[in-house]
Parts: structure tokens; C-alpha cells; sequence
């Protein structure tokens, strides 16, 4: 399709969501279907301890997902420290779609979920397990920066988020964000990537923007958000990512010496633009011309 559809999506499993989105946008689909797709992708892809089914546990042992949907038209809907159901996005899509809310949590979204036909069952893989077991004889939780990926599988990398963004050939926008959160996180922690305005936000009026890294930072700022308002006031994306990243560093200048922090944006009419606080930080774009894009962002810090 020559259209001007376009997909993008954080970290280099991106290029595999990418392309399961791509499917859709290139029959002519809608923004929503294709990131629902892309994320459903990364939500079973068999490699990643850190989005989906092969996530690593909280610390008492338990995978608890959380994920957001997001359509342009300002209809949104997630779930947040879900258990047992291997498409989060999916859910969050029922909540959107199906009840007056936005957000649903817990057990309160898995009874939700398997109402609404989704198979509830456990999701622990053995090695997320032997990884937890082996946290366990430290308990040392101390998150790191995403210093270059070392490729996969075996990559210990804690934290990776998909975070997909897709403007299609009719010019609707929409994202999705999905993550087992921090590894060995406090069993309860919600990270931004449920959280409408921290780690997804779009509005077909600007443009969408995603986030990866240390969630809490992202929840303070508001930070996806804050992105596409800098796009409103007529930031390129790269430039409102870069903006973001420079109010993160200033209201915690020590901790983002640590701390890894990543934004990803596209504007309404499809220009894309990426940040991070630290190296490493890689995203996938695919369009008509181009289906397995991987670029790299970042700066030394
Ligand atoms: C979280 N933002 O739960 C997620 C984790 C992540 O790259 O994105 N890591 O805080």
C-alpha cells in the first residue's frame, strides 16, 4: 500500500511488532487494529523476559502485566498488575470498548478478562522462574540503565516496554504500550506503561508518544503526555522527546544518572522523533517503503 500509513515502536523487538501491524495497516486497517496486533506479537514472542508471557515475576514470584490502548480519538483503555492472561492489550481494549471505565486492576481485570472469554491460566516460564530464584538469593533490586542491548535470548536487560504508535492511510492515529513491568518489582507496582499521559498518549489532532524505562520517572512527568502537548505547541517529535527528557533530568538531576528513561513519538502527519536519557535506546519504523527499520538514539550521559 502506497498509502501514508506508518508504524513505529520502541526497542529492536519493535521490528516484529512492526510487521505483525504492518499486515493491518497495509490492507487498508485501522491504526487501532494494527497496534493492537503489534503488541499481541510482542505479548507472545517467546524471547522477551520483559513484555508478555515470558516476563520476569515481582519479587514474590508473581507476573503481573500491565498495558494501555489508546485510539486518536481520545478513547483509551487499560490494565494494570494482571495475572494469568496472556493478551493484556486485548483486555484493555474490552475495558475501552466494553465498560464505562478506562482502567481495571488486579483480580478485579482478570475476572473481567476471562468474563469476556479470555483463557485465564499460569504464565510463569521456567526460565523467568530460575531467573527469579536466582534474584531471590540477594534480593538486590537495583533497576540499571539499558546499556546496549546484547541481543537475544539471554539478554538480562530488566526493563523493555513495546510501545507502538501507528498513524493509517486515513490519517487516524492510535498506540498501545504493553510490559511485565520492572523485574522483581514490589508485587503491586504499576508502572506508567497502563497509565494514560505517562507511558502512551495520542490525540489525532498532534500526534503519539510512548515511553520506556523507569516508569515512576515517566508517572511525576506526565510524560507522554507532555510530549505530544510540546508537539501542540509545535515541537518536531524529536525535539518534544528531547524537551521531555530535559524535565525529567531536571527535577531528579541525581537519580537520572541511573536511570534509564526513553521516548518515542510520531506527529499527525507521520514524522517520527525518539529520545532517551541514556544510550541504547533503539526503535523500529515501518512504512510502505520500509518494513524492518531499526534506528538508534541516544546520547552519552
Ligand atoms: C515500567 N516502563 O514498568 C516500564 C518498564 C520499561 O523499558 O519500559 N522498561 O516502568
Amino acid at each position: 500500500a502506497g498509502n501514508g500509513a506508518r508504524v513505529v515502536s520502541t526497542w529492536d523487538f519493535g521490528v516484529g511488532a512492526n510487521q505483525a501491524a504492518w499486515k493491518v495497516l497495509a490492507t487498508g486497517g485501522s491504526a487501532l487494529d494494527a497496534v493492537e496486533a503489534g503488541a499481541r506479537w510482542a505479548e507472545s514472542d517467546l524471547c522477551n523476559p520483559t513484555v508478555g508471557h515470558c516476563g520476569n515475576p515481582d519479587r514474590d514470584g508473581v507476573l503481573t502485566l500491565d498495558s494501555s490502548i489508546m485510539d486518536g480519538d481520545g478513547r483509551c483503555g487499560s490494565v494494570a498488575a494482571l495475572s494469568d492472561i496472556l493478551h493484556p492489550v486485548s483486555v484493555a481494549r474490552r475495558v475501552m470498548e466494553q465498560t464505562p471505565h478506562v482502567m481495571l486492576v488486579g483480580e478485579g481485570a482478570r475476572q473481567f478478562a476471562v468474563q469476556q472469554g479470555f483463557e485465564s491460566r499460569k504464565l510463569l516460564t521456567p526460565e523467568a522462574e530460575n531467573a527469579w530464584r536466582e534474584w531471590l538469593k540477594t534480593e538486590h533490586y537495583a533497576p540499571q540503565i539499558n546499556a546496549e542491548r546484547r541481543g537475544r535470548p539471554g539478554d538480562k536487560d530488566n526493563h523493555d516496554t513495546l510501545g507502538i504508535l501507528a498513524i493509517d492511510a486515513k490519517g487516524r492515529m492510535a498506540g498501545a504500550c504493553t510490559t511485565s513491568g520492572m523485574a522483581f518489582k514490589m508485587h503491586g507496582r504499576v508502572g506508567d506503561s497502563p497509565i494514560i499521559g505517562a507511558g502512551l498518549y495520542v490525540d489525532n489532532e498532534v500526534g503519539a508518544a510512548t515511553a520506556s524505562g523507569m516508569g515512576e520517572e515517566m508517572i511525576r512527568n506526565a510524560a507522554s503526555f507532555l510530549v505530544v502537548e510540546l508537539m501542540r505547541q509545535g515541537r518536531s517529535p524529536a525535539d518534544a522527546c528531547r524537551e521531555a527528557i530535559e524535565r525529567v533530568v531536571h527535577k531528579r538531576p541525581e537519580a537520572s544518572r541511573t536511570l534509564q528513561v526513553c521516548f518515542l513519538a510520531m506527529n499527525r502527519n507521520g514524522e517520527v522523533g525518539a529520545y532517551a536519557l541514556h544510550r541504547g535506546f533503539v526503535y523500529a519504523v515501518c512504512d510502505s517503503r520500509r518494513q524492518d527499520a531499526l534506528l538508534r538514539v541516544g546520547r552519552d550521559s
